[in-house]
């Protein structure tokens, strides 16, 4: 049975992923900050914080090194599949640690929070105390608050100046809204003109693309509207602007709705993804049959990753 991915304004599926992510981040399975190459005495690594050193690793990969900014894993076609890929492994891990095995990643639908005023959109309900908590440097409420509770929320793990990880403990940083180039999180028009675009990219396959993924990754057109995936993140702020954004647990229900929109465009799109594999080497990772490495689970690829219906499903594609 595929799990379903649910909105996690449902109390109950907020409660189960917040549960969750606390279980991931204080189980130790034996690798550590040896093992990831980042400085300092060797300590730990929280099966949750893999998830953080994974996607930051990925984000600094660049195969080969001529890519105008591409990374394995961001700015290019590869974006939607390869966080498909690190969601599916983190929603297999929540459900292992929950033990509900039909328990799916929730989504935050942040178009919907876009179509409050500026002014109410960081005091939404997902920024209450009962859900993901509010804003600050660091975070001081709700579930991810710092204080001296044995289970409070650490960034153990960050991006140091020269793009390298490196270790550190403290609480988490938002700055909600707080950006003044990015006042609004993407609206409900912005999102369903989004999935209504094709192709699903074009070249140069880069940030300046046009089509589907670039609009949903959110570099074009960045500085007016929408920014879509990017916006959210700069709107969140703090934690969120790293490469190392998955510190911050709203990382994965941000993500998820990004990927819902995805399956929503797959679904008119009979499952189309480009660069086929024919295209030049200088694509390499970006090709429908090009393998992506993790550092918690076995490689996939591209094609793998164009339907995941057997793992989830979504309860609504209505963008
Ligand atoms: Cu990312």
């Amino acid at each position: 049975m595929a799990a379903i991915r649910q909105n996690v304004f449902d109390p109950l599926i907020n409660e189960q992923y917040i549960q969750s992510v606390k279980l991931l981040k204080a189980e130790f399975l034996g690798p550590t900050t040896l093992d990831l190459n980042i400085d300092g005495p060797s300590q730990p690594v929280s099966t949750y914080d893999l998830f953080v050193a994974w996607h930051h690793v990925a984000a600094n990969t660049f195969t080969p090194p001529d890519q105008t900014g591409r990374s394995v894993s961001h700015r290019g076609p590869a974006f939607l599949p390869w966080h498909r890929f690190m969601l599916s492994i983190f929603e297999l891990q929540l459900q292992r640690v929950l033990n509900a095995p039909e328990f799916g990643l929730p989504y935050w639908d942040w178009a919907s929070d876009g179509q409050l005023s500026v002014g109410q959109q960081p005091n939404s309900a997902i920024w209450q105390p009962d859900r993901m908590g509010g804003t600050g440097a660091p975070v001081s409420t709700g579930p991810f608050a710092f204080d001296d509770a044995p289970d409070s929320w650490r960034v153990r793990i960050e991006s140091g100046a020269q793009g390298q990880m490196r270790q550190t403990d403290r609480g988490l940083r938002r700055a909600l809204g707080a950006n003044p180039a990015v006042r609004s999180l993407p609206t409900k028009p912005q999102a369903v003109s989004a999935v209504a675009l094709t192709p699903y990219d074009a070249a140069p396959w880069n940030a300046t693309s046009s089509g589907f993924r670039n609009r949903l990754e959110g570099w074009r057109p960045l500085a007016t509207a929408p920014g879509m995936n990017n916006r959210v993140h700069l709107w969140i702020g703090g934690d969120m602007l790293a490469f190392t954004s998955p510190n911050d647990p709203i990382f994965f229900l941000s993500q998820c709705n990004t990927d819902r929109l995805w399956e929503a465009w797959l679904q008119r799109n009979n499952r189309a993804y480009l660069p086929a594999q024919s295209a030049p080497d200088t694509l390499q990772g970006h090709r429908i049959d090009d393998i992506m490495t993790s550092l918690v689970t076995q490689p996939t690829s591209i094609r793998q990753m164009l339907d995941l219906t057997a793992q989830y499903v979504y309860d609504t594609l209505q963008p």
